[in-house]
């Protein structure tokens, strides 16, 4: 879409309008729940969000993360740097590592037209557990790739953490030259796996496996310059997955991002795959000579039905979890992805079962033929062995090795890399969208939480404008699944480049190019001070304990912990549920006839809805207040009261409702006055509210200001007011506790 010329631009807004419509569509129907708990930028850094940050080396480009659960060692690259940090707090002493890029590279790099700061240094991208007691590690060096080992030692409290330099090697096919590049690489025995390119400008890009522990240069790699192999890819994640029980099966799975050649389109689309190659594959005999010879790959879709039967498709993956379970063979991949357009933004995560994965990689090839030279599905001859297995003695004697594959196998797989059937997630749709926000989610980590009423995904999600989101998305009866945003933390102001989630610590590590911060896997406090707050939050990490909102240990006794995943259901859970009224003082609020008021009542939660019931002195009839009446303007903070006549008289309860429960947050009692020197001969009154003074009331009904500015002053103002008059009533209020009738029946009686 970028280069598009103005003679395509009819067909290409038809295009675009096509595949955008049955989107924004369907938009206006998806839940855009709000976070239940959302922190700025500000709270994060105040104490109680509880979050450490670090910005202890200057370097920057911290892109790299590397976490050792056991050792409690948190490995970070930066820029001519790598730190060790300690997982328990960041806040601990760090060592650090300098390993620039050599001199004549950074001369050359610059000599080049890159840029000193951004490009000509060492920026490592490569961290890899390599053995007990060594890390390998590479850096872009400069656009010069180079890799080496970091020697940890033996000790845990007196770590080694040197560089070996005597063992510097080219990572030429192990680590991308530029910085920026998207890149992947996975160490397993003794072999790396990256997709990378291998140029300067980034053009001959492949998957590579490099041997690492021997000397010798022998690689392996997809064919370069052919798009049906690898078009433009972009690399995301890899992992070495067991298939079957024997070894000689063990694959390498790479997520990436590329141009299609299959899509047929105008403009040019890019599609998300999984790639798979056998770790036993040594290239063919006498064609695909250092060429994988199991390379297959097949399209990872996450799309929505849109009402009119039209998919919307995220088709830009962006970051893969494998989040293992007790069969090794049988990881689950949670994938996050993003749309292309630049018009609609929108983000989806999507689940996939290795079987579905393997279903499209055992099913038909895809071929391009016929006279228009489309892509097809391959319906002719299928060589044996099929091609993509692995080579394996016990399966069959005569193939020990791919370079024993018959000829015709080897051919074929020079045609066909590409499956017909893409792989479809877990209930053919995503198991969280976001959409219509201004920014992408962009990295993720999961964590499978033992809560009371059985197991949940938690999703950390990072964003490229620095936010973290806690996600949690629950299954419904009818296959459905019920998403809610249970936090949104604002941890920087640049995007989220690494996450790393440690379970033993419960924390979340996360990176931006400036800083790496540590964040608690819940903050259950502040959801709020009493059971139906902890309880309405659904939240699988926090429980009521019968005094406070917090973390929940499945080992703890049962009965006394109060959670409620699925329903949220506080009737089931908390007993005392006059909490919210019983502090609920009666507030006395004067207001001049023909001016305005606002009476303030802010819902806990911002997945509660607010409804104010209004009994007038006169008549004694009593009513709910809907918005759009003539002189009443409902604000998220309150109620807004114009024109006020002797009729707005009365008594106003403010009630918040949220699925089944509701409660009172507020009651006020107003009185109007006709004559504005009245006030001067009020009777004083006994009760706790203090009635506006006349300054105060000359203030209200300003014009000029819009109704959000006008609401937002006023707001502040009773704010600051009440913050004054606390500490007085909290006395006044304890005292009257006793005497005050405590009501189950809520709304009406509670007017009194
Ligand atoms: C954090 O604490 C400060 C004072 O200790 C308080 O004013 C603020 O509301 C708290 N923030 C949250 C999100 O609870
Ligand atoms: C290099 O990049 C930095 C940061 O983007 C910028 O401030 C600086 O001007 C650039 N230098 C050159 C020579 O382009
Ligand atoms: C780990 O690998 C390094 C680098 O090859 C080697 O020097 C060291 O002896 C190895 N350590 C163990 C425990 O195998
Ligand atoms: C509940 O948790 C809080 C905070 O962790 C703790 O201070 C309190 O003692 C706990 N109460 C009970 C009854 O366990
Ligand atoms: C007593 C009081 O505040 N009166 C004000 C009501 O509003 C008008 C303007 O709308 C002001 O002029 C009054 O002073």
């Amino acid at each position: 879409m970028k280069t598009v010329g103005p003679w395509r631009t009819g067909p290409m807004l038809a295009v675009l309008l096509q595949f955008l419509l049955p989107a924004l569509r369907a938009s206006s129907t998806w839940s855009q729940n709000e976070p239940r708990l959302q922190l700025s930028y500000t709270e994060m850094r105040s104490r109680n969000s509880s979050a450490v940050f670090w910005q202890g080396g200057s370097s920057g480009g911290y892109q790299t993360l590397l976490l050792d659960e056991d050792r409690g060692w948190l490995l970070l690259g930066g820029r001519d740097h790598v730190y060790m940090l300690q997982s328990e707090s960041l806040n601990q002493p760090m060592r650090k590592i300098h390993w620039p890029a050599g001199r004549e590279h950074t001369e050359r790099c610059r000599h080049a037209g890159k840029n000193l700061s951004t490009d000509c240094a060492n920026f490592v991208k490569l961290l890899q557990p390599f053995n007990k007691t060594h890390v390998y590690v590479c850096g872009t060096g400069a656009y010069h790739p180079q890799c080496t080992y970091i020697d940890l030692g033996h000790s845990i409290e007196e770590p080694a953490f040197t560089l070996l330099s005597h063992a510097v090697e080219s990572g030429r096919g192990k680590c991308p030259f530029s910085p920026h590049e998207s890149f992947t690489a996975r160490l397993t025995d003794g072999d790396l796996y990256a997709g990378t390119s291998v140029d300067f400008m980034g053009n001959n890009a492949a998957i590579f496996r490099t041997s690492v522990h021997s000397s010798s240069q022998h690689y392996i790699r997809t064919e370069a310059y052919h798009d049906h192999w690898l078009n433009e890819p972009e690399f995301v994640d890899s992992y070495s997955i067991p298939d079957t029980h024997s070894l000689d099966d063990d694959k390498v799975y790479f997520f990436f991002k590329e141009t299609a050649v299959e899509s047929n389109q105008l403009d040019k689309r890019i599609y998300s795959r999984v790639a798979r190659v056998c770790k036993n594959d040594i290239g063919g005999k006498r064609s695909l000579i250092n060429r994988w010879s199991t390379f297959l790959k097949a399209r990872l879709v996450c799309s929505v039905v849109g009402p009119g039967g039209m998919d919307t498709h995220f088709d830009e993956l962006e970051d893969i979890f494998l989040l293992e379970t007790k069969d090794p063979q049988n990881p689950v991949i949670y994938g996050v992805f993003s749309t292309s357009s630049s018009i609609f933004r929108g983000s989806a995560v999507c689940v996939y079962s290795m079987a579905s994965i393997r279903a499209a990689f055992n099913g038909p090839f895809a071929h391009k033929e016929g006279p228009d030279y489309r892509w097809v599905e391959y319906k002719g001859r299928i060589p044996y062995p099929r091609p993509g297995t692995c080579p394996s003695e016990t399966y069959d004697p005569l193939h020990k090795s791919t370079r024993d594959f018959p000829d015709d196998v080897v051919s074929f797989m020079r045609g066909h890399q590409l499956m017909w059937e893409p792989v479809v997630p877990i209930h053919r749709r995503p198991v969280f969208t976001h959409v219509n926000v201004p920014y992408r989610l962009k990295k993720l980590v999961v964590d499978r939480v033992e809560a009371e009423d059985g197991q949940y995904d938690v999703l950390h999600l990072g964003t490229d404008d620095g936010k973290v989101l806690k996600v949690v998305s629950i299954p419904k009866e009818n296959l459905e699944t019920e998403e809610i945003i249970l936090e949104e933390l604002n941890v920087f102001q640049s995007p989220i480049l690494s996450m790393e989630l440690s379970t033993k610590r419960q924390v979340l590590f996360v990176s931006s190019d400036k800083e790496v911060a540590q964040l608690p896997l819940q903050r259950c406090e502040l959801y709020g001070k009493a059971c139906a707050d902890c309880c309405l939050a659904r939240d699988p990490y926090c429980a009521w304990n019968g005094t406070t909102c917090s973390s929940y240990f499945p080992s703890n006794k049962r009965r006394a912990r109060r959670q409620d995943v699925r329903y949220g259901d506080p009737w089931s859970q908390c007993q005392d549920l006059g909490d919210g009224f019983e502090d609920i003082e009666l507030r006395m609020i004067y207001a001049v006839e023909s001016n305005s008021t606002f009476l303030e009542c802010m819902p806990r939660s911002p997945q509660a809805t607010t409804k104010w019931v209004m009994q007038q002195s006169h008549t004694q009839t009593t009513r709910e207040l809907l918005p759009g009446e003539d002189n009443v303007i409902h604000t998220r903070r309150g109620l807004l009261l114009q024109h006020i006549t002797s009729l707005d008289a009365g008594l106003y309860l403010c009630t918040t409702h949220e699925r089944l429960f509701s409660r009172t947050l507020a009651r006020y009692e107003l009185r109007v006055i006709t004559e504005p020197h009245a006030l001067a001969s009020r009777p004083a009154t006994n009760h706790a509210s203090s009635p506006l003074s006349l300054k105060e009331l000359n203030l209200i009904g300003v014009s000029g200001l819009t109704a959000d500015e006008y609401c937002e002053q006023l707001w502040y103002r009773e704010k600051r007011k009440q913050q004054k008059l606390r500490a007085l009533k909290w006395k006044q209020v304890s005292e009257n506790r006793k005497a005050r009738v405590r009501r189950q029946n809520p709304p009406y009686e509670l007017l009194q």
